[in-house]
């Protein structure tokens, strides 16, 4: 199986992907009278079977991979392994060698009760790596909630913003976004998860995340960020207890209903050590949720997710070659099928 690129734009490999001179060198954003009207856009989506594709980033004809470099000491499940630039662009190259599409980049943790870095810390953290991840033919990411962070980074070579609080914590963020023509990953957040959990109170959790969801994507567009530009993230973990993440896993139909490509972000969380817990109740740490996480990627796969989020992304990669597989034997099956049927009728 190949990956195709898109007209104009890099081999979905990411590496290798040709000589690059500034962040948008390879993906020539379009101009906005050209760009699709929001409700035309998520007209067309709704009428794709497919997980449809992000304007700006390569094209993949299965869900992508989405490795994670997190450049943090305290970070939920790998922090501290990657804390200083070379050790990060080195595992971030050996995520793609793995089979990574993209790698995210974040300089700060998103843990339960993790005080903030300050931007300048975040800066140096971020920064040098984008630069030496993407002046390496990597398509990068940027996983950050701050729009200084997020500009410095598209300017060193990210090519994708992913913002946990979707653009609610830093009010400069979309403006910011929107000017730079990026893609911009918008995930479910009520807001820092400090004192508990006392945000995740839902009565019916499918139906308010994906109304606030949609609350947030318009918001997103009328910032100015291109419809065919935003991608979505249930935000599993977040404000959400584990039985609030797998009722969402099991109804990505309905967040794919928001007519925007799915990002589905679950390696190595809580919800995992739950499910994988043993009799004594012990849920397993969070490095050892990752066989686990690799079958939550082909659910994701299989269900139209446009992407999966990882930090350990051989077997993930796996997952969604073979959850592409089976879409492929499914389309091969049907036509077989309507030809042996048409055989016996005459
Ligand atoms: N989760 C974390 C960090 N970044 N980004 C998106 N889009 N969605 C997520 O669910 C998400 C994220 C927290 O995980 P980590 O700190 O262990 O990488």
């Amino acid at each position: 199986m190949t990956d195709r690129a898109g007209p104009g734009e890099p081999p979905a490999s990411g590496r290798g992907g040709g000589a690059r001179t500034g962040p948008f060198a390879f993906s020539p954003f379009r101009p906005r009278d050209r760009r699709p009207s929001p409700k035309a856009y998520a007209e067309r989506m709704s009428k794709q079977s497919g997980r449809g594709r992000v304007a700006g980033l390569p094209e993949w004809d299965r869900c992508a991979v989405m490795g994670v470099v997190n450049v943090t000491p305290d970070s939920f499940s790998d922090g501290g392994r990657f804390f200083d630039t070379t050790a990060a662009v080195k595992r971030g190259l050996g995520l793609v060698t793995e089979g990574a599409d993209l790698v995210d980049v974040g300089g700060e943790s998103t843990r339960p009760g993790a005080t903030r870095v300050d931007e300048a810390e975040e800066l140096k953290r971020v920064v040098p790596v984008v630069r030496g991840l993407a002046s390496e033919g990597v398509t990068v990411s940027v996983d950050t909630m701050r729009a200084s962070v997020a500009e410095q980074a598209l300017t060193a070579g990210a090519v994708l913003v992913n913002d946990v609080s979707g653009g609610l914590a830093d009010p400069a963020m979309i403006p910011v976004v929107a000017a730079s023509g990026a893609p911009f990953v918008v995930m479910h957040w009520r807001g820092f998860l400090e004192g508990g959990n006392v945000r995740g109170v839902y009565d019916d959790v499918v139906t308010e995340v994906v109304d606030e969801l949609h609350a947030r994507v318009e918001a997103v567009l009328a910032g100015g960020v291109a419809p065919d530009r935003v991608v979505v993230d249930p935000g599993l973990g977040f404000s959400k207890d584990a039985e609030h993440d797998l009722v969402l896993l099991a109804h990505l139909d309905r967040l794919l209903g928001l007519g925007h490509p799915l990002l589905v972000a679950a390696s190595r969380k809580r919800f995992l050590g739950h499910v994988l817990a043993g009799p004594e109740g012990a849920p397993p740490p969070a490095r050892e949720r990752d066989a686990a996480t690799a079958a939550v990627s082909a659910l994701a796969a299989h269900a139209g997710a446009w992407a999966v989020r990882v930090h350990e992304v051989h077997a993930t990669a796996d997952a969604v070659r073979v959850a592409r597989a089976v879409e492929g034997a499914r389309a091969t099956g049907a036509r077989t099928a309507s030809h042996t049927s048409s055989e016996g009728a005459r």
